[in-house]
C-alpha cells in the first residue's frame, strides 16, 4: 500500500472524549476566540483587527459567507471568524531561511496543522526540477517562468486555473479574463466540491443558482428548516439570525444525523443574557435522519401537502410548470420507502407535516449535508418542489437558502469563475474586450484531477486553496499533481499543495483580506458577494507581512501581460494599479453591476437582482418555475458496513487546522476519531476507545485505507458514521460523484472497519 499522506500527526493525535455539549457560543466562545487571536497577533493588533471585521470601511471576514446585518454589532464576528482572522493576521513569518532549512521531502512528512502554524509566506519561492529545496526567486522571474510554461503548451486546455472562494471579485474577474484570453475555460473551483449541486438544481428549477432570501426574510419566517448544516461551527453568526427569528415567532426544525450543539441552544456572546444565562433554545423539532434520507423526507412532506390540499393553486397555475407529472409521482410514494430511507419515526414526519401546513412562510436552509451525495441534485430539486407547492418562493419570509461556505465563493461564480459559462456571459466578454472567448466547456475540479492523472493537464495554477488536501482520493490526486510540468500556488499560508508538486513548482505569496493593499495609485479596496447576493467592499488595514507582497489582482495582471505579450491591447497595468478600472469593466459585463463604483461605496453595499425573489420571474428553459420528477433513492449500504460522512470539527477551516479540539462534540486533543452509534458499534464489535482502520469500498476494487482511528460512541443516526475531513479524503473515490453536479460524495462513503494497521 502506498504511504498515507500525513494529514495529522499521529504522535500528537491522541483524542480524548467527553460528553457532547448542548449549547453553542456563550462565554467559552469569547475566551477561545480571544486566546487564539492573542497567540497569533498579540493583544493590541488582535483588538484593533477584530473590531474592523464586517464593519463598513473594514474588511469582510475571511471565514464564512453569512451576510452582515444592516447595523452590524461592534463585535460582528464569531469565535470561528476570529480564528480565521488570527490565522491570516498572525505575526509569524516564513522566510527563505525556513525553506533553506527544510527540504521539500521533509515538509511533505509534516502534518497540515504544522505547515499552517509556520506563519505567513513572504516572498516568491521556486522549486526547480530535481531540486530538494525551494529557493527565492524575484517576482519578474517567477512570472516569466509561468508565462514560459504556459506558452510552451500545445493547447491552452493543457492548463487548469483553480480558484478557492476567498478571491475577491476584482481578482476573480481579471483571472477568468486572463484564462479565456489565453483560450481555455478550465476554471475549476472549490464550488465544484461544495454548492455545485445547489447551483445545478436551482438553475434548472428557478433559473438562478443562488439563494432567494435575505436576512429580513429569515426574521419574518414562520418555519425555518435547517437541513444538512452545522451553523454553530461553520456559520456561527447565523445563530444570531435564528435567535432573532425565534423571538419573532418562528419555529426552527433541524434535520441532521447528528444532534449538533449549535442548533440545540445558542448563548449569544453579543449580549449579557447570552454570556451568562441559559441562552435561547433554537431547535423546536429535531429529525435525526439517516445519511442521504432527505430526498425521501421532502417527498413525504410533499405527499402530505398534496393529500391535505395545502397547495397554493394560484401560484402554481400562474408561475409553475410540470406540476401534474410531479404530483403523480409524489402520490406513488409509499410510507415504507420513506421510513426505510429516512430512518425516522412516522409520527415525527407527521408532526413536521402539520407544522408545514400551519405555516404561511417557510425557508429551507442547507449546506454540505445535502450537496455532497450522489443524489444531491434530485434532493435539492425536491426541496424546491416542497417550497413551490405552497408558494414559498418570491415573497417575504420564504424561499431557498443554500448557505455558502467560502466568504466570496458566490462572487467568484458571478465574476465568471466557471468551467461551463453561459453564452450570454461569454458574449458580453467578447463585446467588452473585443475577442472571441472559447465556447467549449472546461474542466471542473474532479475532471482536472483526471486530466493531470492522464497527462492532459500539464500546468496547474491555483488562486488560493489547498487542492490536494481538499479534493477526494488523496493518493490518486497527489500522484496526478506530481505528473504536472509546473504547479503554481498563490497563497497566504503554507499548505500540503506546496509540498506535493509538479516537476517545477512556485509559491507566490499574496495579500489577504486583513492586509493593506497599496498600489502606485493609492490604497485599493476589493469587493465580495455574500451568501444572500449583497455586494460590498472590503479593505484591510494591517501592514502586509512583507514588503513587496503583491495582491492577487496584481499577480494575475502581471501574469496576463507576460503571457499574452506586449501586443495584448488590454490595460493590465491599469487593472493592477486601480481597481476602479476593473470595476468599470465588470459593470459593463456582469448583469446587476451597473454603476458598480458608485453603489459599492455606499455603506452596506447593494443587492444583486434576483428574478424569482424580486418579481417571481423565473429565467428557466420554460420561463416558469419548474417542478421536477425525482426518482426516490437513498444510499445502499451492504451488511457489516457503515456509511461515512466526512465533516468539519470546530477547530478547522476546511484544510486549515486551527487546533485539535472539537469542543461541542466533546472531543479534544486529536482528530483521528470515528463517531459511531453505540448500537451499530455493538453489532460490528467496535469497542469505545479502540483503534481501527477505515477501509472504503468502491466498485473499482482499489483499496482505500485510513489507518488508526479511535472509535467514539456518539449519538449519530443508525447506519452512519462521521469522521473529519481532510484526514478521510483518502477514502473518497475520485469517481464517486454526484449525478449532474460532479461533486464528490463526501457525505456518503461506504466503509468497513479493520484492525488498526498503525498502532502507536
Ligand atoms: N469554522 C469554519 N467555518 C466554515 C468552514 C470551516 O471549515 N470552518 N467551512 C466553510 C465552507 S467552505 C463550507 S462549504 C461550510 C460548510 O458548512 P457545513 O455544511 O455545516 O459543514 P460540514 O461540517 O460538512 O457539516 C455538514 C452537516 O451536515 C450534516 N449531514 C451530513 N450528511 C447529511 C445528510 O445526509 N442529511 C442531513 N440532513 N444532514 C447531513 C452533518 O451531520 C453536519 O452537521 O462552512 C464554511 N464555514
Ligand atoms: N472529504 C471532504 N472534502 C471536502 C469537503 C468535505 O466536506 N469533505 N468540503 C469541500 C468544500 S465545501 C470546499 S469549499 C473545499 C475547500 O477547498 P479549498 O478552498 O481549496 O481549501 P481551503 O482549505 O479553504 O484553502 C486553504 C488555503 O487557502 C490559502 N488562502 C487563505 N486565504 C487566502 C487568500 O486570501 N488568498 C489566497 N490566494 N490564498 C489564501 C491558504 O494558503 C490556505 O492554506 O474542500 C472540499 N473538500
Ligand atoms: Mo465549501
Amino acid at each position: 500500500m502506498a504511504k498515507q499522506a500525513p494529514q495529522s500527526d499521529p504522535a500528537q493525535d491522541a483524542p480524548a472524549v467527553a460528553a457532547p455539549q448542548h449549547a453553542a457560543a456563550g462565554l467559552p466562545a469569547v475566551g477561545h476566540s480571544l486566546r487564539m487571536a492573542n497567540e497569533q497577533m498579540g493583544p493590541r493588533r488582535a483588538l484593533a483587527t477584530l473590531l474592523k471585521v464586517n464593519q463598513h470601511g473594514g474588511f469582510d471576514c475571511p471565514g464564512c459567507a453569512w451576510p452582515e446585518p444592516d447595523k452590524p454589532h461592534t463585535a460582528e464576528f464569531c469565535e470561528n471568524g476570529a480564528k480565521a482572522v488570527a490565522e491570516e493576521a498572525t505575526e509569524r513569518r516564513i522566510t527563505r531561511a525556513f525553506f533553506a532549512e527544510h527540504p521539500v521531502g521533509e515538509l511533505a512528512e509534516r502534518s497540515g496543522y504544522w505547515l499552517g502554524q509556520q506563519g505567513r509566506l513572504t516572498e516568491p519561492m521556486l522549486l526547480e526540477e530535481g531540486a530538494d529545496h525551494y529557493t527565492p526567486v524575484s517576482w519578474e522571474q517567477a512570472i516569466a517562468i509561468v508565462a514560459e510554461e504556459l506558452t510552451a503548451l500545445d493547447s491552452p486546455d493543457e492548463a487548469a486555473f483553480y480558484t478557492s472562494g476567498r478571491t475577491s471579485n476584482e481578482a476573480a474577474f481579471a483571472y477568468q479574463l486572463f484564462a479565456r484570453r489565453l483560450g481555455t475555460n478550465n476554471l475549476p473551483d472549490c464550488s465544484n466540491m461544495c454548492h455545485e449541486s445547489s447551483g445545478s438544481a436551482l438553475v434548472e428549477t428557478l433559473g438562478v443558482g443562488k439563494g432567494s432570501v435575505s436576512l429580513k426574510d429569515l426574521y419574518q419566517a414562520d418555519l425555518i428548516i435547517v437541513a444538512g448544516q452545522n451553523p454553530g461551527t461553520n456559520h456561527p453568526r447565523m445563530l444570531s439570525a435564528l435567535e432573532r427569528a425565534k423571538r419573532a415567532g418562528a419555529t426552527v426544525v433541524s434535520v441532521n444525523p447528528l444532534p449538533e450543539a449549535g442548533l440545540e441552544r445558542f448563548k449569544n456572546p453579543q449580549n449579557a443574557r447570552g454570556l451568562v444565562g441559559h441562552g435561547t433554545k433554537l431547535t423546536d423539532l429535531f429529525l435525526q435522519i439517516r445519511l442521504g434520507g432527505d430526498l425521501a423526507l421532502f417527498r413525504a412532506l410533499n405527499k402530505a401537502i398534496l393529500a391535505a390540499d395545502g397547495v397554493d393553486h394560484a401560484f402554481v397555475a400562474e408561475h409553475c410548470h410540470g406540476f401534474e407529472e410531479f404530483a403523480a409521482e409524489a402520490e406513488q410514494t409509499t410510507q415504507a420507502e420513506v421510513l426505510a430511507a429516512t430512518g425516522l419515526p412516522a409520527e415525527q414526519i407527521e408532526e413536521l407535516a402539520r407544522l408545514v401546513l400551519k405555516s404561511e412562510k417557510i425557508i429551507v436552509c442547507w449546506a454540505m449535508g445535502l450537496t455532497q451525495h450522489k443524489h444531491a441534485v434530485p434532493t435539492i430539486r425536491e426541496v424546491v418542489n416542497f417550497l413551490l407547492l405552497r408558494g414559498n418562493v418570491g415573497r417575504p419570509g420564504a424561499g431557498v437558502c443554500p448557505v455558502r461556505g467560502h466568504s466570496n465563493v458566490q462572487g467568484d461564480r458571478t465574476m465568471g469563475i466557471f468551467e461551463r459559462p453561459s453564452t450570454a456571459f461569454l458574449d458580453a466578454l467578447d463585446k467588452e474586450f473585443d475577442f472571441a472567448a472559447p465556447r467549449h466547456h472546461g474542466l471542473d475540479s474532479v475532471d482536472t484531477i483526471r486530466g493531470m492523472r492522464d497527462g492532459r493537464v500539464k500546468v496547474f495554477f491555483a488562486m488560493g486553496g489547498n487542492f490536494v488536501a481538499a479534493t477526494p482520493d488523496t493518493l490518486v490526486t497527489e500522484a496526478a499533481m506530481r505528473r504536472c510540468r509546473l504547479t503554481v500556488h498563490v497563497s497566504t499560508k503554507l499548505n500540503r499543495s506546496h509540498v506535493v508538486t509538479g516537476a517545477r513548482a512556485l509559491i507566490l505569496p499574496t495579500l489577504g483580506r486583513t492586509d493593506r493593499d497599496r498600489t502606485p495609485r493609492g490604497d485599493q479596496f476589493v469587493t465580495v458577494e455574500d451568501s444572500m447576493g449583497i455586494v460590498h467592499s472590503s479593505q484591510g488595514r494591517l501592514r502586509p507581512p512583507a514588503p513587496g507582497l503583491l495582491s492577487e489582482t496584481a499577480i494575475v495582471c502581471r501574469l496576463a501581460r507576460a503571457t499574452l505579450g506586449a501586443g495584448d491591447q488590454l490595460p493590465w497595468e491599469d487593472f493592477a494599479d486601480d481597481y476602479d478600472t476593473l470595476r468599470e469593466r465588470i459593470a459593463r459585463v456582469v448583469p446587476g453591476f451597473a454603476d458598480f463604483n458608485t453603489k459599492v461605496r455606499k455603506a452596506g453595499g447593494f443587492a444583486l437582482p434576483h428574478g424569482p425573489r424580486d418579481s417571481r420571474s423565473f429565467p428557466t428553459a420554460t420561463g416558469k418555475a419548474n417542478f421536477t420528477v425525482n426518482a426516490l433513492t437513498a444510499p445502499e449500504v451492504p451488511a457489516g458496513r457503515l456509511l461515512l460522512q466526512t465533516l468539519r470539527s470546530h477547530d478547522q477551516y476546511n484544510t486549515t487546522i486551527y487546533g485539535l479540539d472539537d469542543r461541542y462534540r466533546g472531543i479534544t486533543g486529536g482528530r483521528r476519531v470515528v463517531l459511531v452509534n453505540p448500537a451499530d458499534a455493538a453489532e460490528l464489535g467496535l469497542t469505545e476507545g479502540g483503534y481501527v482502520d477505515l477501509v472504503s469500498e468502491w466498485r473499482d476494487g482499489v483499496e482505500r485505507r485510513a489507518p488508526h482511528f479511535r472509535v467514539v460512541h456518539y449519538p449519530v443516526a443508525r447506519g452512519g458514521a462521521a469522521a473529519y475531513y481532510p484526514e478521510t479524503n483518502v477514502l473518497v473515490p475520485l469517481d464517486s460523484t454526484a449525478d449532474i453536479s460532479n461533486t464528490p460524495t463526501s457525505k456518503a462513503v461506504v466503509i468497513r472497519f479493520e484492525a488498526d494497521s498503525e498502532p502507536s
